[in-house]
């Protein structure tokens, strides 16, 4: 293949892949929230196991388990797309998209409270983190009490 030929066709791939990303399907944005929500509950739910006593605290464990966590938490927000809001098989409630600043409040407090956990396990502060777990865990039901369908 000739140079130009071949620049030329990379570009075309290019341009290809950028519009495919750019412009994802309805049920994208849906699998996308879906999947790091799914996530934040495979890395969170068994921390809960440690907050109760079940589990002995592992600070190892709950570092790499609070970094996947926290950049896990900032995913799940761009999925919340207008236009998704009865797409495919969703317990997304209409008030995520009538109330957008009380959901973003919502986002922004697990976030914050998120960080604050995996700085408990970076420090060692076994006492500190299972407090910090149960704080967590309520920003996660303040968010699905109010915006997610039972
Ligand atoms: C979890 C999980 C949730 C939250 C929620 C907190 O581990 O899967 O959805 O915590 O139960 O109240």
């Amino acid at each position: 293949m000739k140079q130009l030929t071949k620049v030329a066709l990379a570009a075309t791939v290019l341009a290809i892949a950028t519009t495919a990303m750019a412009q994802p399907k309805p049920e994208n944005f849906v699998k996308q929230r879906q999947s790091a929500l799914n996530l934040i509950g495979w890395y969170f739910g068994p921390l809960g196991a440690v907050a109760k006593g079940e589990k002995p605290f592992n600070k190892d464990d709950a570092v790499r388990a609070t970094t996947n966590l926290v950049a896990l938490s900032k995913m799940p927000w761009e999925g919340f797309v207008a236009g998704t809001e009865n797409v495919g098989n969703t317990k997304a409630l209409p008030a995520i998209w009538a109330k957008p600043a009380d959901f973003k409040k919502d986002a922004d407090n697990m976030q914050a409270e998120m960080v604050k956990l995996a700085a408990a396990a970076s420090a060692g502060d076994e006492a500190g983190f299972k407090k910090q777990f149960g704080v967590v865990g309520g920003t996660c039901k303040a968010c699905h009490d109010d915006f997610r369908a039972k």
